[in-house]
């Protein structure tokens, strides 16, 4: 009809997604506006091993963006409708290397990969963990890249791009740090919002590693000509900073409401990770906050994102791609219900031991870590699938119950926002253990958050986050589940 649509490129560790966003009334007769996306290209991604490490194929990905974006560019001119602009996320914490001539040097490591594991020790004997800590708020996790840039031999003459600012450099030539996911590389002071230098230095990092900071909302630039010729889109098209680490994005979309009591949510983004927490004004940097191990991570509005990194659904993806390999390929759906007819009560595991974060025989690892509990795991999946679903609900109440502790807050309603919102028994057994109503929905929570950004920026929304989220309540259907304590 002529109106404007937004890209959103959403990229994450199993695939990734180029989606169109409209924002516009209901309906004829309507004053209710809605947000609707449209997936316009689909591609995977998957961690490979290049070169003795394992990495992203970046150039392949980059290759995707392109179909996607000329994908974007099609579906929006047989409707006549206009590509206001671009905005990126993908997955946190890594980064390439470009050279001066603006060409990346390697395929960008994987936070999967266990090089950064050896860079621990040097890095604290230089930068105490509770000094870490009390300055950037972020959750220790061995991959942080602050750690993985500690492992590299030669940053001479280099600059590091996280993975969506790679891509915006890409496409415009222009050169920034996107502040959502800077706050994840151990180099960014949470209370400041800016780098903490201080700690580039005392690690022997160049100043200027990372490019300056830009906030979501803000443009990095319009397409380079020859990249706007390529993919069939006009050379004014922005690309706009959005919170480019997709839980940055995901969160600016949950669904919480006034009836939610304005802040007493809990949030799950639910995914290959889970990330479980609550949005606060201000981080906390206490000590226990420190030894909980707490994340104070940067969301859209100069929000704080406080939630704790945990195991997700990694740990049955991998399963299933074990699965495959030996012959057996049962539906997600098929398995998830053999596994709801178990009876509870088995045995659990950690999900965020670090033990399961390379990709290797995850069944085999699960039974494994059960054995060391002095408990026996039978080898068959739908026992497995049940006891990483009781682990994962565990983890998610006393997650959330430390939160509340840590943070001094009571949450009313857990929202699970992701591909786990459509996984009806993680959803009911997350409500059964916490005794808190679950709202599921959107399962795309994350390109919402990617459009919404946009489309304030464009002045197609306005608002602050609550208004922001109206639009997610308006054009979504969500699905409520209320503890059922009998279940337990
Ligand atoms: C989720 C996520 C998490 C981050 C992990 C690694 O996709 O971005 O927030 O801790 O991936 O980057």
């Amino acid at each position: 009809d002529g109106g404007t649509v937004f890209a959103a490129v959403d990229i994450g560790a199993s695939s990734g997604r180029v989606i169109l966003g409209r924002v516009h009334t209901a309906g004829t007769g309507s004053s209710e506006r809605i947000v609707e996306l449209e997936v316009v290209h689909r591609f995977p991604n998957a961690v490979v091993e290049i070169d003795g490490g394992l990495r992203w194929d970046f150039d392949a990905l980059f290759a995707e963006v392109l179909k996607g974006l000329a994908a974007a560019a099609t579906v929006a001119a047989a409707q006549g409708e206009q590509v206001a602009s671009i905005g990126i996320d993908t997955w946190a914490v890594d980064y390439g290397l470009v050279n001066k001539a603006g060409e990346l040097v390697a395929q960008p490591f994987s936070y999967r990969d266990d090089r950064s594991r050896a860079a621990v020790e040097p890095v604290h004997r230089k930068l105490d963990p509770a000094r870490l800590y009390g300055t950037t708020g972020l959750q220790f996790l061995q991959f942080n890249t602050i750690y993985q840039l500690a492992s590299e031999k030669n940053l001479d003459g280099l600059h590091a791009l996280l993975i969506p600012d790679l891509i915006a450099f890409l496409l415009t030539g222009q050169r920034r740090t996107e502040a959502t996911n800077a706050s994840t590389t151990g180099l960014f002071d949470a209370v400041a919002g800016e780098w903490a230098t201080e700690f580039l230095s005392a690690l022997g990092l160049r100043k200027d590693l990372f490019p300056p900071l830009i906030q979501p909302g803000e443009t990095v630039g319009t397409l380079l000509p020859e990249i706007a010729a390529q993919v069939g889109l006009r050379q004014d098209t922005r690309v706009v900073a959005v919170g480019s680490h997709d839980t940055a994005s995901a969160v600016a979309a949950v669904p919480a409401t006034a009836d939610d009591g304005g802040e007493n949510f809990a949030y799950i983004s639910s995914g290959t990770w889970s990330l479980v927490g609550l949005e606060l004004k201000h981080p906390v940097l206490t000590e226990a906050s420190r030894e909980a191990n707490f994340t104070n991570e940067r969301g859209v509005d100069g929000t704080i994102r406080y939630l704790r990194n945990m195991g997700g659904l990694w740990l049955l993806s991998e399963c299933q791609r074990t699965w495959a390999q030996e012959g057996f390929r049962p539906e997600l759906t098929a398995l998830l219900t053999a596994a709801a007819a178990l009876p509870p009560g088995g045995p659990q595991i950690n999900p965020d031991d670090s033990y399961f974060i390379a990709p290797d025989n995850m069944p085999e690892r699960i039974r494994a870590a059960v054995r060391r509990t002095g408990e026996i795991l039978p080898d068959d999946p739908a026992t497995i699938t049940r006891c990483i679903m009781d682990s994962l609900a565990a983890g998610y109440a006393r997650t959330i119950r430390d939160a509340e502790r840590l943070a001094d807050r009571t949450v009313d309603v857990v929202h699970v926002v992701g591909g786990g919102s459509q996984n009806r028994l993680l959803c009911q057994l997350t409500a059964d253990v916490t005794g808190k109503k679950v709202v599921a929905g959107p399962v795309e929570a994350t390109a919402l958050g990617n459009v919404l950004v946009q489309a304030r920026a464009a002045g197609a929304a306005s608002g602050g986050l609550a208004e922001l989220r109206a639009l997610v309540v308006q054009s979504h259907n969500l699905q409520v589940f209320v503890p059922e304590l009998s279940r337990l």
